[in-house]
């Protein structure tokens, strides 16, 4: 016979395991695979396979490994990432879809990451200074379904796959909880000499 408690136990694992938190579920986000599982452990990776919405402070055994990236991309790599890289061009609007099953209030934005220095390029593309309120009866639509317009970057700048990431940070202030979700994207040359030139 199974004692309150223990049905306590096993509602809260249901809930961790079912109803997670949140992630970008468009345009294609950064998986977990075999660089993340060298870099981070085996644990790491499951622990985000088991649920993809998690937040990074929940990601098995990867805390302070010093190979393992926690705070670019959730520890997800670029080298498993290689097939799905985006081509943007300045003044792209790009859609992003985003779920919340479990929302907390908290700060978002979305910026450009240079992948080397783990620091943003730029202002954010667009920012939340409060963002998955759980308070709220309906989040608003723009939590879920907002949209970015890609910035004139210098001449060069995230044109190698890889070099760059469109980095979706999420803080859950009281859950002191965080979330990432990256889309691996290059800029192509846009405007003025990129384009091939017609013969006279
Ligand atoms: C986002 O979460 C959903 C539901 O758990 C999952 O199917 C999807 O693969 C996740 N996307 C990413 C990019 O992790
Ligand atoms: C984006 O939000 C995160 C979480 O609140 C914050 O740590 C980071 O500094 C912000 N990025 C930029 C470029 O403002
Ligand atoms: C999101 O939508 C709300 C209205 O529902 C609006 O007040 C807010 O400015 C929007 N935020 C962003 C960052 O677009
Ligand atoms: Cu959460």
């Amino acid at each position: 016979m199974y004692t309150t408690s223990t049905l306590l136990a096993l509602g809260a694992l249901l809930l961790r395991t079912v109803f997670a938190h949140g992630n970008i579920t468009s345009p294609p986000a950064r998986q977990p695979g075999p660089a993340m599982a060298a870099a981070c452990g085996k644990p790491a990776v499951a622990a985000v396979m088991a649920d993809p919405t998690t937040p990074l402070e929940d990601v098995t055994g990867a805390a302070g490994v010093p190979q393992c990236k926690l705070d670019l991309c959730r520890g997800a790599m670029f080298e498993d990432n290689t097939a799905q890289v985006q081509m943007y061009s300045a003044g792209d609007v790009v859609n992003m879809q985003a779920i919340l099953p479990i929302p907390h209030e908290g700060p978002m934005n979305v910026s450009i990451i240079d992948t080397a220095t783990n620091k943003a390029i730029g202002e954010p593309l667009i920012s939340f200074e409060t963002y998955a309120d759980e308070s709220l009866d309906v989040l608003p639509a723009n939590n879920t379904d907002f949209s970015v317009t890609m910035p004139q970057l210098k001449a060069g700048q995230c044109t190698q796959a890889g070099e760059c990431t469109m980095q979706w940070f999420w803080f859950g202030t009281s859950a002191q909880q965080t979330y990432e979700s990256c889309v691996d994207f290059v800029m192509m040359p846009s405007g003025d000499g990129a384009a091939p030139v017609a013969p006279a």
